[in-house]
């Protein structure tokens, strides 16, 4: 009896002492999270104070519009998109001057605010490779948030792009020229309702072409669990050469190839990735919206279920 005892006492306690060791681990760990959020916004704000608005290199960034449109979907319920007039082909994100290892420059020029006048000659080629894909925000919702954020921090010092119309005209220009639409056009990476890559496939097709200056980026989708192909952004020097894209910061997590040959990304390596069709967007707006009709039935059910319990319990009580 007393050695039962203790032996149960001895249980609880490890039980105790192992729950408490996992608390730690999981409050450990989001608290290295926030204070590396905190560390980079404390840079940011330290250089702004000190107006050092220096900066080591230009991401070219495009992305894929169906996957853009999904996440979009997913922010809020019966948002929708507007996708390119020519089907698949990639837009352009930003042109970000950039640091290594930290984000930014940001807002470089407060009393710069953006103008859409300035681009009035641009506007139609802008509209159809600039695209603000989150139907229902301003038209020029994108651009004066890109200017704004960025383009006020390359004018200062890239001469190419000290006004707001040779900002977005050089985005264009490197567009033109580097367009992952016609980078893949030759291979067999497409787009398709399942059609799904591994990382070195997709890696292999762009840097067949310009080296290995850019970095893959995904994002997840919540509702199927897959990883989607999101962004590729390539990295330029100040002359608009290509170079390395070792050491840019996706979302507080510094990219590194850890090898000369190593894929820069922040995709899962071991999963696959999902080159989305509009089909599969036109899929998921789909699944969306019969699951929106899909709780009120599962609690009609429920309450049926419910009653029925309820008539058992009273009748065995009874019997
Ligand atoms: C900020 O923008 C204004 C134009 O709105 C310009 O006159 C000024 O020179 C800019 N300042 C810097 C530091 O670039
Ligand atoms: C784009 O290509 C043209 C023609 O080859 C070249 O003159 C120009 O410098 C390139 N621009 C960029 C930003 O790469
Ligand atoms: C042209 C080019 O840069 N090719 C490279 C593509 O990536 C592989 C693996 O990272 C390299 O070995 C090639 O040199």
């Amino acid at each position: 009896m007393e050695n039962s005892k203790r032996f149960w006492y001895a249980l609880s306690l490890l039980v105790l002492l192992i729950l408490t060791i996992c608390i730690l681990k999981v409050s450990e760990c989001s608290r290295r999270n926030l204070e590396r959020k905190l560390l980079a916004e404390r840079q940011l704000a330290l250089r702004a104070l000190k107006k050092d608005f220096s900066f080591d290199i230009l991401i070219f960034t495009q992305h894929w519009p169906y996957t853009v449109c999904a996440q979009w979907m997913e922010h809020h319920k019966g948002n929708e998109c507007i996708l390119p007039k020519v089907r698949n082909s990639w837009s352009i994100h930003g042109v970000w001057p950039t640091k290594y290892h930290e984000i930014g420059p940001l807002f470089c020029n407060d009393t710069w605010t953006f103008d859409m006048k300035q681009i009035a000659d641009i506007e139609n080629d802008m509209k159809e490779k600039w695209i603000n894909i989150e139907k229902g925000t301003p038209l020029d919702g994108l651009w004066k948030h890109e200017w704004e954020k960025h383009g006020t921090c390359a004018a200062q010092q890239i001469p190419n792009m000290n006004t707001e119309n040779k900002y977005f005209s050089k985005g264009l220009e490197m567009f033109n020229n580097f367009s992952i639409t016609k980078l893949l056009q030759e291979t067999y990476i497409k787009p398709g309702i399942d059609a799904t890559y591994k990382l070195d496939e997709i890696h292999t097709a762009i840097n067949r072409t310009i080296g290995n200056n850019f970095a893959i980026i995904c994002e997840k989708d919540h509702q199927t669990k897959q990883q989607l192909l999101f962004e590729i952004r390539m990295c330029f020097d100040k002359e608009f050469k290509f170079h390395s894209c070792e050491g840019i910061v996706v979302k507080d997590e510094v990219l590194l190839g850890h090898t000369k040959d190593e894929i820069i990304t922040n995709c899962k390596k071991d999963v696959e990735i999902l080159y989305p069709s509009s089909s599969w967007v036109a899929k998921k707006e789909w699944l969306m919206k019969i699951k929106e009709h899909m709780p009120q039935e599962k609690s009609w059910l429920y309450q049926v279920e419910n009653v029925y319990k309820l008539v058992k319990l009273l009748q065995w009580a009874t019997l």
